[in-house]
C-alpha cells in the first residue's frame, strides 16, 4: 500500500470494523501533529518530591511522585529492561533490577510491553540506539532529539526516522494527556492505536481508576515524571483525573505511559512506591512486576 494516509493502510477491508482500522492507522511519510520544546541548557539537579492528592473533592486519596529534571538531554534516558539487549531478548525486568544496574538516581517504568511473549511495543530509542520503530502506527510518543529538543505527541515512521537531528530518547506511550496546557484526550481517543494497551476497551482504560505513569514538561523546558499507585478499578487516578493534575502542577504537554501492577517508582535502586501487582505464589503481598523499559533519571 504506497499511500500511508488510506483508511485501509493495513490492507484490512472495509468489512473489518471502522474502528480497528482507524485506531491502529500507521502514518509513514510527512510530519504528523506533535509539538516541540527546546529547553535552555541549565544546570541544577534533579529532584523527586511526593505527593498526597485528594480527588472528587476528598472522597479518594493518591499518592505518588513527581520527579522534575532540569537539563533531560544529560540526565534522562530510556532503558531497556534488564539493560542493553532487553528488548531483542523479549526480557522483562523489575524496574529495580534495571535501574541498579545503569546507576539511576530516580526510575519509574516506561513503555507498554506484550504481557505475554515481553516484547517491547512502539517505538525504542535508548541513549542513541533505534532498538524498534513501530512503523509509524499512531500513538502518543515521548522523545528527546539529539539537539536537546523535547518531542511530545504523534509522530510518522520518517520523524522517527529522521536523522538530519535524530532521537536520542524515544518512547511510546497511550493517549496524550494534555497539548500545549489543554487535555487532549478526547482527541487521542480519535487519533490513537489502542491495541497498544491490554486493560480492556480504549474508554474503558481511559476511564477506569488506576496506578499510573506519565511523562511531560513544564513552562521552563524541565522535563517532569509523574507517578501514583493504585490498583485497576479501586484506586488511583483514571486519565482525565491525571491530566488534570498534571495541569494544576504547571505541566505544559504530557503523555501516558504503562501503568496498573506496572506502576512503579525507584530511588536509587530501592523500590519506593506500592505496587499493586500481587506476588506469586503468595497473593496476600504486593510485589513489583518485571516490566519493559524504563525512564533512569541519572547525573549528567
Ligand atoms: C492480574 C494480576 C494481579 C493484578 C491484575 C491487574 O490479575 O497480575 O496481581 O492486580 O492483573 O493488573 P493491572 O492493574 O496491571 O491491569
Amino acid at each position: 500500500d504506497d499511500d500511508p494516509l488510506r483508511p485501509y493502510a493495513h490492507g484490512h477491508g472495509p468489512s473489518h470494523s471502522h474502528r480497528h482500522v482507524r485506531d491502529c492507522l500507521s502514518v509513514t511519510g510527512g510530519n504528523t501533529t506533535h509539538e516541540t520544546r527546546t529547553p535552555p541548557h541549565r544546570g541544577g539537579a534533579p529532584e523527586s518530591t511526593v505527593f498526597v492528592s485528594a480527588v472528587l473533592g476528598n472522597s479518594r486519596w493518591v499518592y505518588g511522585h513527581m520527579t522534575v529534571v532540569p537539563d533531560p538531554l544529560r540526565m534522562l534516558s530510556v532503558l531497556e529492561p534488564g539493560g542493553p539487549g532487553g528488548c531483542e531478548g523479549n526480557r522483562r525486568a523489575s524496574v529495580e533490577e534495571t535501574a541498579e544496574a545503569a546507576g539511576c538516581l530516580y526510575a519509574q517504568n516506561g513503555g507498554f510491553f506484550d504481557t505475554k511473549s515481553g516484547a517491547c511495543l512502539g517505538n525504542v530509542v535508548s541513549d542513541g540506539r533505534m532498538l524498534r520503530d513501530s512503523g509509524g502506527v499512531q500513538n502518543a510518543q515521548f522523545g528527546i532529539r539529539r539537539d536537546g529538543t523535547l518531542v511530545f505527541g504523534y509522530l510518522s515512521q520518517e520523524d522517527v526516522l529522521d536523522q538530519s537531528n535524530p532521537f536520542e530518547q524515544l518512547i511510546s506511550g497511550v493517549v496524550w494527556l494534555l497539548r500545549n496546557g489543554e487535555v487532549y484526550i478526547n482527541q487521542s481517543l480519535k487519533a490513537e492505536c489502542d491495541e497498544t494497551q491490554e486493560t480492556g476497551k480504549f474508554r474503558t482504560f481511559v476511564d477506569v481508576v488506576s496506578a499510573r505513569t506519565a511523562v511531560g514538561h513544564d513552562a521552563e523546558g524541565k522535563l517532569i515524571l509523574f507517578h501514583i499507585d493504585g490498583q485497576t478499578g479501586v484506586r488511583g487516578m483514571n486519565l482525565l483525573e491525571m491530566a488534570e493534575s498534571l495541569k494544576s502542577y504547571g505541566v505544559v504537554n504530557a503523555i501516558n505511559l504503562d501503568g496498573g501492577g506496572s506502576s512503579t517508582f525507584v530511588i536509587n535502586g530501592s523500590l519506593a512506591s506500592y505496587p499493586s501487582d500481587h506476588c506469586k505464589p503468595d497473593g496476600r503481598w504486593r510485589c513489583a512486576r518485571p516490566v519493559s523499559t524504563v525512564l533512569c533519571v541519572h547525573r549528567p
